[in-house]
């Protein structure tokens, strides 16, 4: 069979994952495209690949490009994630899907009329324990929900001196830190539980009020001082939800808690057991019981759920994270596109209902009031 040949659209840090996971599941890189065509250039040449598209026109016409991955900043999403669905590309698009609810629903709506598979990279899904979880969930084994809490804390951006487009609601959208990582707490938490948010009370606030200029770099302090700018977009969150189950959830969202680099962290507490999950320590899941007892599930092939020994593709001790569930989540993809039906694939549906959370939160930030998720 011949292989999937692929175009990146955006070269930063998480362009340059999509381009090793698709690597790794076997596809080929026909090109790229990045924020100038003199970039696009310098990236073909590092990534030893044939074309440096100028434009999204030229990679949605390349012929030997059937799966476009979408890796630019928020605001671009949504065209170019149209542009290649129109002219019938497989997508793979970062979250959050879009930086406006409509243009989420517009593009969820395209996918599901154009039927091409077109996916959105909520790859903690894939770590195994989380498989783990969610199976024991679903057999009962907590029993009924009782409560929901956790935080997804960052520091990235404690330091004024670090700026990123993410911080500008034009590139990033209205919602920062929690269209950026809540997102990806409240998908996994949805998906681990089954139950859904209903209703939200949320409040954001900016506590870094002004940043130096957007140095064009992801994650690192610019090289000399900028002027300062203003900043708004919020840096820390918290939301109350309740579920369609009347379950209570809590969540604290952060990109300025120092030490914290990517803990996205939250326990389940059912009547029978508890879960707790730490992305940080994803080689094994917290199980609290009655009775002073506690046990760790540890990850690995040998034992537990058939997706969690699936995603398990090394030995238990033989340490698995975020790369391995990128790798897990492209490869899955591209089975899709090949006619297999991968458990628990983020699609358009997920990045939209993910959208519409986050046009919740908002709105109850904005109007200090619980909010139906309608
Ligand atoms: C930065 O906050 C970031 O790279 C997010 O954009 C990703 O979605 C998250 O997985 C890790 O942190």
């Amino acid at each position: 069979m011949s292989k999937l040949g692929i175009a990146i659209i955006g070269a930063g840090m998480i362009g340059t994952v999509h381009r090793r996971a698709a690597l790794l599941a076997g596809a080929e890189v026909r090109g790229v495209a990045a924020s100038s065509p003199q970039r696009a250039s310098e990236v073909a040449r590092s990534w030893n690949v044939p074309r440096a598209y100028r434009s999204i026109e030229e990679v949605v016409t390349d012929p030997q490009v059937q799966v476009v991955h979408v890796c630019t900043p928020n605001h671009l999403h949504r065209p170019m994630a149209e542009a290649a669905l129109q002219a019938g590309k497989h997508v793979i698009c970062e979250k959050p899907l879009a930086t406006r609810l409509e243009d989420a629903q517009a593009l969820a709506a395209l996918a599901a009329t154009t039927g091409r598979v077109a996916t959105v990279p909520f790859v903690y899904r894939y770590h195994p324990v989380i498989r783990e979880a969610r199976a024991r969930i679903a057999q009962g084994e907590l029993g009924p929900l009782h409560l929901i809490h956790g935080s997804y804390l960052q520091d990235w951006l404690l330091d004024p001196a670090r700026n990123n487009w993410r911080v500008d609601p034009v590139l990033g959208g209205a919602s920062r830190v929690f269209a950026d990582i809540g997102s990806h707490w409240c998908d996994l938490v949805e998906w681990t539980t089954g139950e859904r948010f209903a209703e939200v009370s949320a409040a954001f606030n900016t506590v870094i009020s002004e940043r130096d200029a957007i140095s064009g770099q992801s994650f690192s302090a610019p090289a000399a001082p900028a002027p300062m700018q203003a900043v708004a977009s919020e840096d820390v969150a918290a939301a109350m939800f309740r579920t369609d189950a009347g379950t209570l959830a809590s969540l604290t969202v952060s990109q300025v808690s120092a030490g914290r680099h990517n803990r996205l962290w939250f326990e389940i507490d059912g009547a029978k057991a508890s879960v707790a999950f730490n992305q940080e320590e994803a080689e094994r899941l917290w199980i609290g019981l009655p009775d002073q007892r506690q046990a760790f599930f540890v990850r690995g092939p040998g034992a537990g759920s058939a997706e969690q020994r699936r995603l398990s593709v090394l030995p238990a001790g033989h340490a698995q994270g975020y790369d391995h569930c990128f790798e897990a989540f492209v490869a899955d993809t591209y089975r899709a596109i090949e006619g297999e039906r991968p458990h628990g694939l983020p699609s358009f549906e997920d990045g939209l209902r993910s959208a519409r959370i986050v046009d919740h939160v908002i709105t109850s930030a904005r109007t200090r009031a619980w909010t139906p998720i309608v």
